[in-house]
């Protein structure tokens, strides 16, 4: 039974997998800067600052691998994703290669890729169009990712997440939705597939509006159970609350496209 270490124990992702990956990892190791809630007796947790490379690395003690979710979830100041998502990453890495941790599954984000527009559909292997400062850190970790599998021999899962979560939230989400047990599966490929040394996969569902080739995961035996029309009604109606957004709506990385926005649209309009 391989031990497992997961980040970002008390965010949004982390909290719901202590739920449900247990039962599949029966030794799980919990870490986050801050305690998770309601932390159960059977559960184990580590403190850690990902900033600090000797906490970080005394983590990763005896792990076999890594579920990293940690770090800043949304677009911040410069120094706050610096600190936890471009140093943290770094960090993670590094020590996971010095302990000899084998596997690393990192959550990288739609945001790497938010400024392809909604009408084109993309595999995971284009170019970079990051939306935020948020999503740069993304395109960094996976680019950390790859140079880990190459030169170090680590397997690298990098999962460009939708928007994890019960249902999908408004129209966007359609696209992009990703049921929690669906990203269990795919931290389990991640995990435990023999074939990967670096890959890059999304994190959706089986979504019709999806705006990402999956195939690769599905080739890895990626089979989503949740999907996206399966929540239309409850997505358009949230949606009809929604004011227009009209660079925010165009492109896939919604709203964090349109914060900050003060580029020439036409322009950006022609991404491939
Ligand atoms: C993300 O990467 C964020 O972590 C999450 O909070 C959502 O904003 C999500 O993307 C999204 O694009 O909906």
């Amino acid at each position: 039974m391989p031990k497992i270490l997961m980040t970002g124990a008390s965010g949004g992702i982390g909290t719901r997998l202590r739920e449900l990956l247990p039962p599949i990892y029966p030794d799980l190791v919990l870490s986050d800067l801050n305690t998770p809630q309601n932390l159960k007796s059977s559960e184990t947790f580590k403190q850690a600052d990902l900033a600090d490379l000797a906490a970080v690395e005394s983590i990763c003690e005896g792990v076999d691998g890594i579920l990293h979710f940690g770090g800043f979830s949304v677009e911040g100041p410069w120094d706050t994703i610096l600190q936890a998502n471009i140093i943290g990453c770094y960090n993670l890495f590094e020590a996971a290669r010095k302990k000899g941790v084998k596997r690393i599954v990192f959550a990288s984000s739609n945001h790497a890729v938010g400024f392809y527009p909604r009408h084109s559909k993309i595999p995971p292997d284009v170019t970079a169009r990051p939306d935020s400062r948020y999503g740069v850190s993304k395109v960094f970790g996976e680019a950390l990712g790859a140079l880990y599998a190459d030169k170090h021999g680590l397997s690298v899962t990098c999962l460009r997440i939708g928007n994890f979560g019960d249902m999908p939230l408004d129209k966007r989400r359609l696209s992009i939705w990703l049921k929690p047990e669906d990203l269990v599966q795919l931290c389990q490929i991640g995990i435990a597939h023999p074939d990967i040394h670096f890959e890059v996969l999304y994190g959706a569902s089986y979504n019709e509006r999806a705006w990402w080739d999956n195939t690769r995961a599905y080739e890895l035996g990626y089979r989503p159970t949740g999907k996206g029309e399966d929540h239309r009604e409850h997505a358009m109606a949230e949606q009809a609350k929604l004011k227009p957004d009209p660079v925010g709506d165009f492109y896939q990385g919604g709203a964090f496209c349109s914060a900050e926005f003060s580029g020439d649209f036409s322009k950006v309009w022609q991404a491939k």
